[in-house]
């Protein structure tokens, strides 16, 4: 094992992009054997996946809960996480590892591994900038999903705003929605990851025939009828933070909390998914403007992980019920 100054940490430099590239070739060509890529289940996941197979070619393994990263049957000689954010200390295979992210670093990243990490991007920006260069190369429009499902469509990336202009902003949310539906749904990621590297424009993925792309509207249709039950559900107002309970077998809480977002700018909002099939509590946290998701809720004893105005957690069904007598307790102090 070599020590942890081997591994090499660029951010927050002037010429980040240029600084990322020459590491990552030198990384490429110190490890020339097989490639896996490990990565996030989410549209800004499954594109920055998909960029990276048609670049690499490797194989690909889905994470489907964000809780722990799998064990690799077998290692390939230079694994790639994307979107997972990096781990503390250790990952669970021996390869030296390229991590490809926008979370928080760790404070300690585990020895020999590449931190190619830009916070002012999504994955699969950073991903198409890294491994397809900085001009919009002919899937600029995978990246673009990514960044629509992560970003939202008013970011100032030129990227984008020369994606939307030559594809127009509805076909590339129709997609964008299409491929977060797998896991919405429950369902089957690589059927999204497939569908993204066997088209070549969204045009075409839209109107396809393909198995995979077939699929992705089934989930979409599922998702979409637990969707309509999920929105009837009012939510529950108390202090700062407003939570809305219900219970459905597709991971849909992070829309939800979106959609509750929109209309409570004063609230962090809480969307907890009461999965029985699973016997756990998925929580999905969002906030607006100066609230932070993360301090507020950690006051009332919830723990979430992410970014201050989008975070998670997945809790145990006791782990809830003592969250939610806080919760309530909470309020009368108000
Ligand atoms: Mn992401």
């Amino acid at each position: 094992m070599e020590n942890s100054s081997s591994c090499r940490r660029h951010t927050h430099d002037r010429h980040q992009t240029v600084a990322l590239n020459a590491s990552l070739e030198e990384w490429s060509r110190r490890y020339p054997g097989q490639v896996t890529a490990v990565h996030d289940f989410d549209a800004d996941g499954l594109c920055a996946a998909a960029l990276w197979k048609l670049r690499l070619g490797g194989s690909t393994q889905v994470v489907t809960g964000r809780q722990s990263l799998p064990n690799l049957q077998n290692p390939a000689q230079l694994v790639y996480l994307l979107d997972l954010s990096c781990p503390e200390k250790t990952f669970p295979w021996p390869s030296p590892t390229v991590v490809i992210d926008h979370h928080p670093l760790p404070q300690q990243p585990p020895p020999n591994t590449l931190l190619l990490h830009r916070h002012d991007r999504c994955t699969s920006w950073l991903t198409h900038e890294l491994l397809w260069g900085e001009a919009d190369s002919q899937h600029a429009w995978i990246a673009v999903l990514g960044i629509l499902s992560d970003l939202g469509d008013s970011n100032p990336s030129q990227l984008l705003q020369s994606q939307l202009q030559r594809w127009g902003l509805n076909p590339l949310r129709q997609l964008t929605s299409l491929v977060n539906s797998a896991h919405r749904a429950a369902g089957d990621c690589d059927q999204a990851l497939l569908a993204l590297t066997l088209h070549d424009s969204p045009s075409q993925m839209l109107r396809s025939e393909h198995p995979s792309v077939v699929y992705l509207r089934d989930c979409q249709r599922k998702v979409r009828k637990r969707l309509g039950q999920a929105k009837q559900v009012p939510a529950v107002k108390r202090g700062q933070v407003a939570l809305v309970q219900f219970s459905s077998d597709c991971p849909i809480q992070s829309v939800i909390a979106q959609i509750w977002k929109s209309r409570l700018a004063d609230h962090v909002v809480v969307a907890a998914n009461c999965r029985n099939d699973l016997a756990q509590v998925q929580v999905s946290a969002r906030s607006r403007g100066s609230l932070d998701a993360i301090q507020i809720l950690g006051q009332i004893g919830l723990t979430v992980r992410g970014h201050a105005q989008s975070a998670g957690a997945v809790l145990e069904p006791s782990e809830w019920e003592k969250f939610l007598e806080k919760f309530y307790a909470h309020s009368h102090k108000r």
